[in-house]
C-alpha cells in the first residue's frame, strides 16, 4: 500500500529534470511525500490503485517546482551601504571608494561592531524574506568578519539560523573577501592568517562545507587564492570562488584547476577558462544583480558557457555593497533581460545547477528519492517567473 505522508494533487509539474521535454513538465500530475522524501510523482492518471495518503491536498491547477536555491549570498552583515549607493550615483566607482577605505572594509567595520546575537536578529528576517520567495536551500558566506573571532561569529551565526528555521543553510567561508585594514602593511600575514587559524579552526568546528575567495586586483591575486584553495583541500573543504568579476585575471580557469564546485560572476572570463571549467564539471554561477547595481557593461559569456555545456547557475549575491537585493524571482527576469538567457536555462540555474553549484545532488529536481522541497506557483507556465518583475508569485512553500 502507498501509505503516504502528503499528495499534492491537480497539481501540474516542473520537474527541471535533464530530458527532452522542456522544464520536465508533467501536467495534470499528483506528488506524493513520505519521510521527507518525493516518493511518488506522476500524471493523475496513473495513480496506484492502492494510493493512501495521510493528507490530500487538491492544488486547482497550481504549478509545482523543487524548492528555489540561492546559492551565493552574503546575507549575514552588519549595517548597510546607502551613502556609498549615493556615491556611486555621484560618479564614483566601486573599485575607487573601496581603495579608499569604504566598501567591504565598511562592512567589516559595521558587522565587527554587531554582536553575535545582534547579528541573528538582524538576519533572521532577511532569511525568512527568501524563504517567503519560495527559497529552500540557501548559500551564506562570510567575509565582513575577516578576523578569526569575527569569522566564526558570522558562521556560528548561519549555523543558528540553520537550526531555528526550516530552510537549509549551507555556510562558506570567505575569510579571503579582501584584505582587511589592520594587515594593509603585511597582506602575505593575514594570507598566513587565514591558512593556518581561520580555514583549520573553521574545519574543525564545523561551521563550513566550503572555502571561497575575491580573486581581483583589489583583493587577492592568483599565487595567495591558490594557497588558500591548497588549505581548503587540506583541511577537507570544497572551493569555490569570485572569478573575473572586474577584469579577467583568470581566475575560473584557476579555480577549475582546484576542481572548484562554482566560478562566479564570470563577466570578464576568457573561453580558455570556460573550457577548462566544462572539463572540471565546474558551475558558472551568474549574479545579474550586481553587475546592475553596479552598472556593469561587460556580460558574462553566455554563448562560450553554452558552447561548452557549462552548468550555469543564477543567484541573488545578495551583500550590502555590490547588490543589496534578497529577490530570487527578480534574477529570473534580469538573467534574461541583462544576460539574455531563456526563462528555461534561469529556472534551471536557481533549481537543479543551483544545486550542483553547492555540491547537494540530493535537490534541484522532482524526482522520487530527492528531499521534499517544494515553491508552489500560482501561475499557468512556468515561464511566467521569469516574466513579472519584482512580484512575489509564490503561494506556498513546502520544507521537509
Ligand atoms: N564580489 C561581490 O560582488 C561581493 N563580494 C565580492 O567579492 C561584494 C561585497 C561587498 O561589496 O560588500
Ligand atoms: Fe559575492
Amino acid at each position: 500500500m502507498m501509505d503516504w505522508d502528503i499528495l499534492y494533487t491537480d497539481v501540474h509539474l516542473a520537474c527541471m529534470t535533464e530530458c527532452d521535454s522542456p522544464y520536465g513538465i508533467i501536467e495534470n500530475a499528483a506528488l506524493a511525500i513520505k519521510d521527507g522524501r518525493i516518493a511518488w510523482l506522476a500524471k493523475v492518471s496513473d495513480m496506484p490503485i492502492d494510493a493512501d495518503p495521510l493528507i490530500t491536498r487538491h492544488m486547482a491547477g497550481a504549478w509545482i517546482t523543487p524548492g528555489l536555491i540561492d546559492c551565493h549570498t552574503h546575507m549575514i552583515f552588519g549595517g548597510n551601504r546607502a551613502q556609498e549607493f549615493e556615491m556611486r550615483l555621484g560618479g564614483s566607482s566601486y573599485s575607487d571608494i573601496a581603495k579608499a577605505g569604504g566598501g567591504i572594509q565598511s562592512t567589516v567595520r559595521a558587522t565587527r561592531d554587531t554582536c553575535e546575537d545582534d547579528l541573528f536578529i538582524q538576519t533572521y528576517p532577511l532569511v525568512e524574506e527568501a524563504m517567503q520567495q519560495g527559497i529552500t536551500t540557501l548559500e551564506v558566506k562570510s567575509g565582513y568578519g575577516l578576523s578569526l573571532d569575527d569569522e566564526l561569529k558570522m558562521l556560528r551565526v548561519a549555523k543558528r539560523l540553520n537550526d531555528s528555521l526550516d530552510i537549509d543553510i549551507n555556510a562558506t567561508c570567505l575569510a579571503a573577501h579582501t584584505i582587511p585594514k589592520d594587515y594593509s602593511d603585511n597582506p602575505e600575514a593575514y594570507v598566513e592568517l587565514i591558512i593556518r587559524e581561520i580555514i583549520p579552526t573553521v574545519a574543525r568546528e564545523g561551521l563550513a562545507t566550503s572555502v571561497d575567495a575575491f580573486m581581483e586586483s583589489i583583493a587577492f591575486n592568483a599565487d595567495q587564492t591558490r594557497r588558500i584553495f591548497d588549505a581548503a583541500r587540506d583541511n577537507g573543504l570544497r572551493v569555490k570562488l569570485h572569478a573575473d568579476q572586474l577584469s579577467d585575471m583568470g581566475g575560473a580557469g584557476l579555480a577549475a584547476s582546484y576542481g572548484a564546485l562554482s566560478a562566479d560572476h564570470l563577466e570578464y572570463t576568457s573561453e580558455e577558462s570556460i573550457k577548462a571549467m566544462a572539463k572540471a564539471g565546474t558551475v558558472a554561477v551568474l549574479l545579474p544583480g550586481a553587475f546592475y547595481n553596479l552598472k556593469e557593461t561587460q556580460k558574462p559569456p553566455i554563448e562560450a558557457l553554452r558552447k561548452h555545456h557549462v552548468p550555469i547557475a543564477l543567484a541573488t549575491d545578495f551583500n550590502p555593497g555590490s547588490s543589496p537585493s534578497n529577490n530570487l524571482q527578480l534574477m529570473l527576469h534580469m538573467g534574461c533581460t541583462l544576460y539574455g538567457l531563456t526563462p528555461e536555462e534561469a529556472l534551471i540555474g536557481i533549481t537543479r545547477n543551483a544545486a550542483k553549484a553547492l555540491g547537494l545532488p540530493d535537490r534541484g529536481t522532482l524526482e522520487v528519492g530527492k528531499k521534499a522541497h517544494l515553491a508552489i506557483w500560482n501561475i499557468d507556465h512556468p515561464r511566467t517567473l521569469s516574466y513579472w518583475f519584482g512580484r512575489n508569485l509564490l503561494s506556498e512553500r513546502f520544507y521537509a
